[in-house]
């Protein structure tokens, strides 16, 4: 494990750029005497710890810039650390000057991430929890900033907690019954062991369940539209924009390239791509643009597979049908045109491609692009946004952790019921209790560390 850091460091926390204020950061043990030495405040008194003062940065007799500092105590502080926090003028040339100044006094740049970093390190918050920060800054949608702050508020962690506390008592609990086996005296019943295996694991069970959910609220949900030239995809996607993003024309063949577009669909990001029309061509440009719509519905969570409805479904069509059929995907089948008739019976649709909603709608009178709208937000998230403190899994990191955790139990639970040495169910409870401590960092590598951490900002 990394070993406590010892120096001082400091960046600036905002983004570059011009903006009404700017804040630099310094945490470590030299923050104040670094402040001492560049800051002229109003008054003589010594800094008090959470209140703001006003006064100049000064770069020896030089007025560098009119600032507020606020001191933070060490361990009350984001990172455990004593912190200084100067808000200057939000001009990019006076910040990175100030920067300059407080690294020649004896701090030095901070790595991205290392102030949270620093966090982690004295106890102030755990892996997951620093995560979450991370999350929250990234956060674009609704979903995403209330899946980030339940996990920031440490409700995840308090799950896996609660878990791990289940799977101590089933340790020791069995190691005592191990112990006295040749005496047949029972600590704990079979049934007792039994029900303690069943709850960790159900509950780890709805842990790796809500990760589907909680993955779209993180990351949001990445969706193609696809289908044979001409049917509407581009009109589509304009539709659910609202407004002419795609190029949209009669001729088909107009879309050769991958359009890409991020959308809030009440609160889900949904990043949506309207893809070339899927044909036979010899336009080498074209079948580019057919190979790059394939490839998009492939790394897609949700597949828009769009049809002209005003038509009989023609072979081709039963074809692309087909192809669907065989991904697994999930899909919506879009009627398109339906201002021009209904010629599709959902069961053409259904007779290949058994399992998927079918809607009609127009693309031009935008009739039925509601419900698309609700369908879209219904296969994302179970029409939900998570509830008040739900807990949801959102990092594969966790789910990994969380699948070895379950794997670990099944062996031990399968060692207890053969009568195995107690050395092997103790090595796969030990195993899981550290699986599951990764999540929080109770047990952690530096290697976990730097991949977690060198997802940050710098300043964060
Ligand atoms: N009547 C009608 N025409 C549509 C509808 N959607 C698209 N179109 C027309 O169909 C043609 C092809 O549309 P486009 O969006 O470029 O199709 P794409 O090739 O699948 O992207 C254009 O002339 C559109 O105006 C619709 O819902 N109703
Ligand atoms: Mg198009």
């Amino acid at each position: 494990m990394t070993a406590h850091p010892s120096d001082t460091i400091a960046a600036i926390s905002t983004p570059r750029g011009k903006g009404g204020i700017a804040v630099i950061r310094i945490s470590g043990s030299d923050a104040l005497s670094v402040l001492g030495k560049i800051f002229n405040k109003d008054k003589n008194s010594k800094p008090k710890t959470q209140q703001a003062m006003h006064g100049w940065i000064v770069d020896g007799k030089e007025p560098v810039d009119e600032v507020i500092v606020l001191y933070f105590q060490a361990p009350n502080s984001y990172t455990g650390e004593d912190v200084i926090e100067i808000s200057c003028h939000g001009g990019p040339y006076v910040t990175e000057r100030i920067l300059d100044l407080v690294v020649r006094t004896g701090a030095r740049i901070a790595n991205p991430g290392e102030f949270t970093e620093r966090a982690f390190l004295s106890g102030r918050m755990d892996l997951a929890q620093a995560e979450a920060v991370a999350d929250l800054i990234q956060a674009e949608t609704e979903a995403s900033r209330r899946a980030a702050t339940y996990q920031l508020e440490g409700r995840l962690s308090e799950r896996i907690q609660t878990i791990r506390d289940e799977l101590i008592r089933l340790g020791s609990l069995l190691e005592l019954e191990l112990d006295f086996s040749e005496e047949d005296v029972e600590f704990a019943s079979r049934g007792e062991l039994e029900a303690l295996f069943n709850s960790a694991e159900a509950d780890l069970k709805k842990l790796l369940d809500s990760f589907n959910r909680g993955r779209a609220c993180r990351e949001g949900i990445r969706m193609a539209i696809v289908g044979p030239p001409n049917v509407g995809k581009s009109s589509l996607l304009n539709a659910l924009l609202e407004k002419e993003r795609a190029i949209v024309t009669d001729i088909p063949g107009t879309t050769r390239d991958v359009i890409e577009e991020r959308l809030d669909i009440e609160g889900v990001l949904f990043t949506i791509a309207d893809t070339a029309g899927l044909r036979e061509t010899s336009d080498p440009i074209e079948k580019e643009g057919v190979r790059r719509a394939e490839k998009s519905a492939e790394k897609s969570d949700l597949v828009l597979l769009v049809l002209d409805g005003s038509q009989p479904l023609c072979e081709k069509e039963k074809q692309l049908l087909g192809w669907m059929a065989e991904s697994s995907i999930k899909k919506v089948v879009v009627l398109n045109k339906a201002d021009l008739g209904k010629k599709i019976p959902d069961k053409d649709i259904r007779r290949v491609l058994t399992e998927c909603q079918i809607l009609r709608l127009s693309a031009t009178t935008k009739e039925g692009v509601d419900a698309l709208i609700d369908t879209l937000k219904n296969a994302a998230l179970s029409g939900a946004l998570p509830n008040e403190g739900e807990v949801l899994l959102t990092r594969e990191r966790h789910r990994d952790c969380i699948r070895r955790t379950a794997r670990l139990l099944k062996e031990a639970r399968k060692s207890t019921r053969n009568k195995m040495s107690q050395d092997f169910i103790a090595m796969d409870i030990r195993g899981a209790l550290d699986a599951l401590g990764e999540i929080t960092g109770t047990i952690t590598t530096d290697d976990i560390l730097n991949r977690i951490f060198s997802e940050f900002c710098v300043g964060k």
